[in-house]
C-alpha cells in the first residue's frame, strides 16, 4: 500500500453533498497519514513514503483513450510513490474548476489537469499560483494572456497529427490516381486543444493541393455516440459524393463506421477512414480493412508526470513543453506483428 487513490463523485445538487465531502476528504487525509505511516515500517528505506502529492483533475470518461489515460496516471503514481487525489470531472469545466479550487484548500504539492477546453482558467489558476502550488497541464493546453499560471505541458503534438493524417490521404490519392477527393471532418470537443490543431494541421497540409475539398466539418464532441449521429446526417445529405471521413478520434470513427455500413456503403473501401488515437479496438478494425488509417495519440503520459511532479517538489527545472513520440498505423503497412496497445 504505497498509494493514496482519491476519487470524488461530484453529483450536483445531491443533498448533504458537501457533508458528504468533508467526510471524503477526512478519509482520505487518515489514508493518507495512515499509508505513510504504514509505509514507513519496515519498508525499503524511502521508497514507499508518498514523496509528493499531486492532486489531478481528469476532464471525464469519453473515450477509450480518456481511460487509458486515467489508469496509466493510477498506475504510475503507485509505482513513483506519489499520493494522488484524482476527480473526474464528468465533461464539465465547472467542475474542473471546483476540483482545483478543492486541491488548493487541500494544500496539495502540485496540481495537474487536463483542461476540457482552452479558455477561461485565469482565475482559478491565479488562484492557485497565489497559493504556491505548481501547476501541471496534461493532454491539453490553455488559452491565456497571463504568463507564469503553469508550469508546463505534457501532452502530444496534436498539429502534427493532423499533418500526418492529411499527409496519408494525399499519398493514397496519388496511389489510386484520383483527381478530385470529397471530404467531411468529424471534430472533437469544440475549443478544445486537439479539435483545434487537428483541424489545423489537417488543413493547412491539404490546402495547396487542388484535389482535396472539405464538404463538410461537424462536432462529434469525441463520443461515439456523436459520431454515429454526426455521420448519419451527413451521410443523408452527401450519400455517395463522400470519399473520406477524417474523424478526430477513434470513438467517433468506431459510431460512424455502423452507420455507413448500415447506410450500403463498405467502410475502408467506398469510403476512405482516417482516424486518431490508435486504441486496440480501432486497430482491430483498421486489421480488418474498414479503417484505412489511424494517427497515433498515445495516452500513456502518467511516468511524464510522475517524473515532473517530482522534479517541481525538489525546486528543479522542467521542460515547458513535453510531446511523447508518435506515429501512424495504416493499410500501407504490415500491421502483424503490433504489440496490444494497452488502450
Ligand atoms: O484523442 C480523444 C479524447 O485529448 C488527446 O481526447 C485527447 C483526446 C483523444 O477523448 O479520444
Amino acid at each position: 500500500m504505497n498509494n493514496v487513490k482519491k476519487r470524488i463523485r461530484h453529483v450536483p445538487g445531491a443533498r448533504g453533498m458537501k457533508y458528504k465531502r468533508k467526510i471524503r476528504i477526512l478519509v482520505t487525509v487518515c489514508m493518507f497519514l495512515i499509508t505513510g505511516l504504514l509505509s514507513g515500517c519496515g519498508a525499503k528505506e524511502g521508497a514507499e513514503e508518498p514523496k509528493v502529492l499531486l492532486g489531478f483533475s481528469q476532464l471525464g470518461s469519453e473515450s477509450a483513450w480518456r481511460i487509458g489515460n486515467t489508469r496509466d496516471i493510477e498506475k504510475k503514481a503507485g509505482e513513483y510513490g506519489v499520493g494522488l487525489m484524482l476527480e473526474n470531472a464528468n465533461q464539465k469545466q465547472e467542475n474542473q474548476i471546483a476540483a482545483i479550487r478543492r486541491f488548493i484548500a487541500y494544500k496539495v504539492d502540485i496540481i495537474a489537469f487536463s483542461p476540457i477546453v482552452e479558455e477561461g482558467w485565469d482565475n482559478v489558476l491565479r488562484e492557485a499560483k497565489e497559493a504556491g502550488i505548481p501547476v501541471i497541464l496534461v493532454d491539453r493546453d490553455i488559452s491565456t494572456k497571463e504568463s507564469g499560471l503553469t508550469t508546463c505541458l505534457i501532452g502530444a503534438d496534436f498539429y502534427k497529427e493532423g499533418v500526418m493524417a492529411a499527409e496519408y490521404l494525399i499519398r493514397k490519392t496519388d496511389a489510386l490516381g484520383l483527381d478530385h477527393v470529397k471530404i467531411v471532418e468529424i471534430t472533437g470537443t469544440e475549443d478544445s486543444t486537439p479539435m483545434r490543431k487537428r483541424q489545423a494541421g489537417f488543413m493547412d497540409t491539404i490546402r495547396s493541393d487542388s484535389r482535396m475539398e472539405v464538404i463538410s466539418s461537424v462536432n462529434g464532441d469525441f463520443l461515439k455516440s456523436r459520431g454515429a449521429e454526426c455521420m448519419r446526417q451527413l451521410l443523408e445529405t452527401y450519400g455517395s459524393d463522400i470519399d473520406v471521413v477524417y474523424s478526430h478520434n477513434d470513438e467517433m470513427t468506431l459510431g460512424a463506421l455502423s452507420e455507413i455500413e448500415a447506410a450500403g456503403y463498405q467502410p475502408g473501401k467506398d469510403i476512405m477512414i482516417i482516424s486518431i488515437d490508435g486504441g486496440q479496438d480501432a486497430i482491430n478494425v483498421l486489421k480488418e480493412g474498414k479503417i484505412n488509417c489511424i494517427v497515433e495519440c498515445t495516452p500513456m503520459l502518467g511516468s511524464t508526470l510522475m517524473e515532473t511532479a517530482l522534479k517541481l517538489k525538489n525546486g528543479e527545472q522542467v521542460d515547458p513543453l513535453i510531446h511523447p513520440e508518435e506515429k501512424y498505423f495504416s493499410d500501407e503497412m504490415d500491421l502483424s506483428n503490433l504489440e496490444p496497445r494497452g488502450y
